[in-house]
């Protein structure tokens, strides 16, 4: 019998590419990755999603869904292994909260802390240096890490103990964060819940699988269905 698989479009680096990939994993969901190059983003990606970001997941029933939080919530509920709690947002209070704080909080100050020079004119409005404004951003990140901490201090994930949507969606922007500048977040982060929380999913076998490399996808004319 041949299975046809889920496809996902992914670019291995991209943090919502990541969480979309983990939750899958998570939820112990198989699928065909097409690894891209944003220079060239295939044309089959592109008729099923003309936004033109990843993750995309096209459904074998034809089905596409090209948000990372619409994947998340998918895999959640469509989870074939029990170890991955199956949340979706609107049921949860604290999720939405944490939720609205990574995107409109977090990642808006990662993205200042690791593009710096991209934002010459805020900087200079605030009449601080590049180094300065990067450092400023860096400290509002740390507010929201610190945040995550006391959620993580008695319990071993966002939600309890068992790994939720949430801790799926977060991981890989703290990630991210970390590794702006490694030596300087393991020297100055050393708050233990989040540290465990981190390291629980930077040793796990499933992340290492998903961010196994991948060759890039090529297309053939036979995909464009
Ligand atoms: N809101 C989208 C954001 C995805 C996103 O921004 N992906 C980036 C890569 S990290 C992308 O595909 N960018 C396309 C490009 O740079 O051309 C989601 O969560 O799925």
């Amino acid at each position: 019998m041949i299975q046809i698989l889920p496809v996902f479009y992914s670019y291995r680096r991209c943090p919502y590419a990541m969480r979309a990939r983990l939750a899958l994993a998570f939820a112990g969901i198989d699928f065909e990755l097409r690894e891209i190059s944003f220079k060239n983003k295939p044309e089959n990606m592109l008729k099923h999603s003309p936004k033109g970001t990843v993750p995309v997941l096209i459904l074998p029933n034809g089905d596409v869904i090209d948000e990372s939080l619409d994947i998340v919530i998918w895999a959640a509920k469509n989870a074939l292994k029990e170890n991955f709690a199956p949340l979706t947002m609107k049921q949860d209070d604290l999720g939405k909260k944490l939720y609205t704080e990574l995107h409109e909080n977090f990642i808006p100050n990662l993205h200042r802390y690791k593009y710096p020079d991209r934002f010459a004119e805020e900087a200079s409005k605030m009449s601080l240096d590049q180094k300065a404004y990067g450092e400023y951003h860096r400290a509002a990140c740390i507010v929201v890490l610190k945040k995550i901490t006391a959620i993580l201090l008695p319990q071993k994930f966002l939600m309890g103990d068992k790994i939720s949507i949430y801790d799926v969606l977060f991981f890989p922007l703290v990630r991210q964060f970390r590794v702006v500048n490694t030596g300087w977040f393991d020297d100055s982060i050393k708050y233990p819940g989040l540290k465990k929380w981190m390291t629980f999913f930077m040793r796990h076998p499933l992340f290492a699988k998903v961010m196994e490399k991948h060759p890039l996808w090529i297309e053939k004319t036979a995909d464009h269905n």
